[in-house]
């Protein structure tokens, strides 16, 4: 696998980052560590149980993606520190607090509904089936502020394929992990949990749709979405699931968490679109993370290449 270990860091290479972020891991191995320093061991010898995706955890041989935008990427800060995840708070600065002990491991990814191999698969299998891209998108959230971020994973389509969808699947339905005890957020009703999220068939399908599981060329740290999430970059943040364990293929549209808690202003589509207003406000223009002066909103929010997907539908009625 291309997820570089720590122990596989010859120690020169071990920044104080690498040392603060994997801290839990170096604090198990201490005490060997602190003998290592004695009998001269190197910290590659002592580190060696330790694990493998770890949040913060370098990912190696990254494929660059035709996909990448070339606009300046959002600081690092920013990105780990404001989010949407109400599983943990709806204050988007506590998330990053308070998923420091969630437990993105082990993990299970249930595959199932219409497709020819249900399955339960380990998190980790799924981040080799397929080489790890960094795609540079634009995310759009629905309130009106947006981020460029570098992402890491591969496209959804990998995992659709190798599930063997039968011909009734027309849609696929993502569930995030339901666990009050680890996500405070989901022991107050704020949305009917677990949340879940659907895309048509054709969308999830499409190249641009990312099976996501790191960033800035790191394992992804809890609070965006750790083991795995989606990135759907011509959509509203919010079609973007985090923490899923369930993959299922549907013939019906799926609801969605959003469209169940208010259906007149979330719909399923969620294309972000500058000329359909959010009822209680205008989605014509957006605020990027950092920057004073708003920007105008694209259709598609730029990604021209999925408006083929939408031919001959009123996105107006299709929201
Ligand atoms: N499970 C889950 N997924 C979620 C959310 C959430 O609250 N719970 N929020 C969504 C919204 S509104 C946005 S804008 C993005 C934010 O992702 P980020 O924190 O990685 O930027 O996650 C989306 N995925
Ligand atoms: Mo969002």
């Amino acid at each position: 696998m291309l997820i570089k270990r720590p122990s596989d860091n010859p120690s020169s290479d071990i920044t104080p980052k690498d040392i603060y972020l994997n801290r839990r891991q170096f604090i198990a191995g201490a005490a060997v560590a602190g003998a290592a320093a004695v009998t001269g061991l190197g910290l590659r010898e002592v580190a060696e149980p330790s694990l493998v995706a770890e949040a913060n955890a370098k990912i190696d041989g990254l494929q660059k993606s035709p996909f990448s935008s070339t606009e300046k990427q959002t600081p690092y800060k920013d990105v780990s520190n404001y989010n949407n995840f109400y599983e943990f708070s709806t204050d988007k600065y506590e998330p990053a607090g308070l998923a420091k002990n969630f437990k993105p491991r082990p993990w299970t990814v249930t595959i199932d509904g219409l497709v020819k191999k249900k399955q339960e698969l380990d998190v980790d299998a799924i981040l080799k089936m397929a080489a790890p891209e960094e795609r540079i998108y634009r995310h759009r959230c629905v309130e009106g502020w947006s981020i460029v971020v570098p992402w890491i994973g591969f496209s959804l389509s990998e995992l659709i394929k190798r599930a063997e969808p039968l011909g009734k699947a027309k849609f696929v339905e993502f569930t995030t992990l339901y666990d009050p005890k680890q996500m405070p957020g989901q022991r107050v009703p704020v949305l009917k949990w677990p949340y879940v999220e659907g895309l048509r068939m054709d969308e999830a399908m499409h190249p641009l749709a990312l099976l996501c599981f790191g960033m800035y060329g790191e394992i992804l740290p809890n609070q965006n979405g750790a083991p795995l999430r989606i990135t759907i970059p011509w959509k509203y943040g919010f079609k973007s699931a985090k923490a899923i364990v369930r993959i299922r293929f549907t013939e019906g549209q799926p609801m969605n968490s959003w469209q169940l808690s208010a259906s007149n202003e979330y719909g399923f589509y969620s294309n972000v679109n500058p000329n359909v207003d959010h009822p209680r406000w205008s989605q014509a223009k957006e605020r990027r993370l950092g920057e004073f002066l708003k920007r105008p909103t694209l259709m598609f929010n730029g990604y021209d290449q999925v408006a083929g997907l939408y031919s001959g539908m009123d996105l107006k009625k299709n929201f």
